[in-house]
């Protein structure tokens, strides 16, 4: 097997923690993207060893899904749950308040729904995802429905920032969601408002969620390299 460069090896080692926080008996949202990755492998590893018993899962995209099931955790959806315990998901930036940009998969409208009804939402993060302003790095995902993309990106413009439809690969055409929407990923140079503007985005008619979390993450956990070494 090929080994793990700087950036796998933090992911790996924070994937581990937050699949070690998991109890049996518990419904656990799935999160999207390579650090949960690991954490959705760890927690199929438990179950086999027989450590976790009654896990179920709640995936936040297909992509979460498909690992899900190959990696045997089995799988409810909302509709015959009461609650959520605990989610694991990833981030593409951490601010110090715990208010997250995500949506770098394209899978915030689902992510949103599933971390914010969490008794506890766990967020996974290599620390080189914290950033003392959110957008400073990031371009900020709007998730559109196909027909309002014209009107919608022309009112981002219109809040100061530069947006840009997401390509998939070759840029061979857009990004279609698990929704069968579009993405837009906004610049906003550092957002001095998460919250408001948060609210003033998903007020955009054809909007139907945007990557800003405010105010839903309980437990950021940090994977980074001390001494050589993978750390939480
Ligand atoms: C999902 O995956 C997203 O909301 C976030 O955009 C991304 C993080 O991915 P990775 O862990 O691969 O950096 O959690």
């Amino acid at each position: 097997m090929a080994e793990l460069d700087a950036a796998n090896l933090m992911k790996q080692a924070v994937g581990k923690a937050a699949a070690d926080r998991v109890k049996s008996n518990t419904i656990v949202g799935l999160g999207t993207g390579s650090t949960t990755a690991y954490a959705l492998e760890f927690i199929g590893d438990r179950l086999k060893k027989g450590e976790l018993e009654n896990v179920v899962g709640i995936p936040t995209s297909f992509q979460a899904e498909v690992l899900a099931r190959k990696y045997g955790i089995p799988l409810t959806t909302l509709d015959v749950v009461d609650r959520i315990d605990i989610a694991i998901d990833g981030a593409d930036e951490v601010d110090p308040q715990k208010n997250l940009i995500k949506g770098g998969g394209a899978a915030h409208t689902r992510e949103k729904i599933v971390d914010a009804l969490a008794e506890t939402f766990l967020v996974v993060v290599d620390s080189g995802k914290l950033v003392d302003k959110l957008g400073s790095t990031f371009l900020l995902p709007v998730e559109v429905i196909p027909m309002a993309l014209t009107p919608v990106m022309r009112a981002l413009a219109k809040l100061g920032g530069k947006p840009e439809l997401r390509m998939g690969i070759k840029k061979a055409g857009p990004i279609v969601t698990d929704q069968g929407n579009l993405v837009i990923d906004v610049k906003f140079d550092a957002i001095a408002d998460p919250a408001e503007l948060e609210k003033t985005i998903n007020n955009l008619p054809g909007v139907l969620e945007n990557g800003l979390f405010v105010g839903v993450a309980d437990v950021i956990l940090v994977g980074e390299i001390i001494d050589g070494q993978p750390t939480v």
